[in-house]
């Protein structure tokens, strides 16, 4: 059988405090037309379902406008079957959105814990939705049915490390493990994927994304599709304190060059005799998407200079001293002055 895992498409995302209104809405719609193209994939390639692994969209901003608009496109796959499981985003509860639309019957929505088999492929796929009560240290047990395919649709963090964990040891028996809530693809097991968010949401997720395509049949076969309609990346510069405005506006229209589209962070390290006027005085092009810029600059100083402007005071007072020892010296000068720097 074939099919395709994808999760966290994370639609209705606001970036309240992320990006520009502007931007912000384009992204949105975005997110949307990236989840479109998945439908479209499994609808072309006539997979036998479709899996989401939960954080389909986020709570706070969807509307019953927008789960019609979920259901009018994940509706189209009549054939192909889908199952979905909430995440912490858009978990279920008496008042979730799900209940409030039709879905097809192809369409599988799992209320909390429960399986569904699919008698003609010999599959029971298995799902946990997540709620706030859920406790996946107890919830882990799963009647697996010895002559089918298993698969299991679950959303948490298997590292351990996150405020909902999967302990992967106590959930063997799968054919195929569906994760979702961790937005880096990872393969965590031979048997047990992350797809990713198949759409960068910050600028923490920058690189490939997209969804995984399965085959399953004596073996696993998975395969990785890069969907994503715009990248996030986030590129370090760092400035010489030689370096004209001129240059260093041409360093970063060199590198930005073939990420025009793209949402890109440019931060500034290094030293510079005036951070702020360079921040100010870097040029962006008008037909670049969205690019930020992040100033991480020191002022940079010259010891002759700082000696004559403070001749009187303590920082004229500690070059006098440290004279002798030009790496004590840096040191003390830098910690005053971002000391008066906080004043
Ligand atoms: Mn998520």
């Amino acid at each position: 059988m074939k099919f395709i895992h994808t999760a966290d498409l994370h639609l209705g995302r606001f970036y309240k405090g992320e990006l520009p209104l502007e931007i912000a809405k384009i992204r949105r719609e975005e997110l949307w037309k990236n989840f479109e193209n998945i439908v479209k994939y499994a609808s072309e390639k006539n997979v036998d379902f479709l899996l989401i692994s939960g954080d389909i969209y986020e709570r706070e901003y969807f509307t019953l406008d927008d789960m019609n608009r979920f259901a009018s496109i994940i509706n189209t796959l009549e054939d192909i079957k889908v199952f979905i499981i909430a995440g912490n985003h858009d978990y279920i509860d008496k008042n979730t959105l799900y209940n409030k639309v039709r879905f097809n019957k192809n369409i599988y929505i799992f209320k909390s814990k429960e399986y569904f088999d699919i008698d003609e492929l010999k599959l029971r796929v298995h799902g946990i939705s997540w709620d706030r009560d859920i406790d996946f240290s107890k919830d882990l047990d799963f009647e697996i049915k010895d002559d089918y395919k298993n698969i299991l649709l679950i959303h948490g963090s298997v590292s351990g490390k996150d405020y909902f964990p999967i302990d992967l040891d106590k959930i063997k028996n799968f054919d195929y493990i569906a994760l979702g809530h961790i937005h880096l693809r990872e393969k965590v097991k031979e048997n047990a994927y992350y797809p990713g968010s198949p759409e960068g949401l910050n600028f923490k997720e920058v690189g490939e994304r997209g969804f995984l395509e399965i085959h399953l049949k004596d073996k696993l076969d998975v395969k990785f599709t890069n969907n994503q309609i715009r990248k996030y990346n986030v590129f370090n510069i760092e400035i010489n304190k030689k370096e004209s405005i001129l240059e260093i506006n041409n360093k970063i229209k060199d590198i930005l060059s073939s990420y025009k589209k793209d949402l890109n962070r440019i931060i500034l390290v290094g030293e510079y005799e005036n951070p702020k006027y360079l921040e100010n005085s870097i040029l962006l092009d008008s037909e670049y998407f969205y690019t930020e810029i992040i100033n991480e600059l020191s002022k940079s100083y010259s010891i002759e200079d700082l000696y004559l402007e403070n001749k009187e005071n303590i920082i004229g007072k500690v070059i006098e001293d440290l004279s002798e020892d030009r790496e004590a010296l840096n040191i003390a000068i830098e910690a005053l002055m971002e000391a008066q720097n906080e004043n």
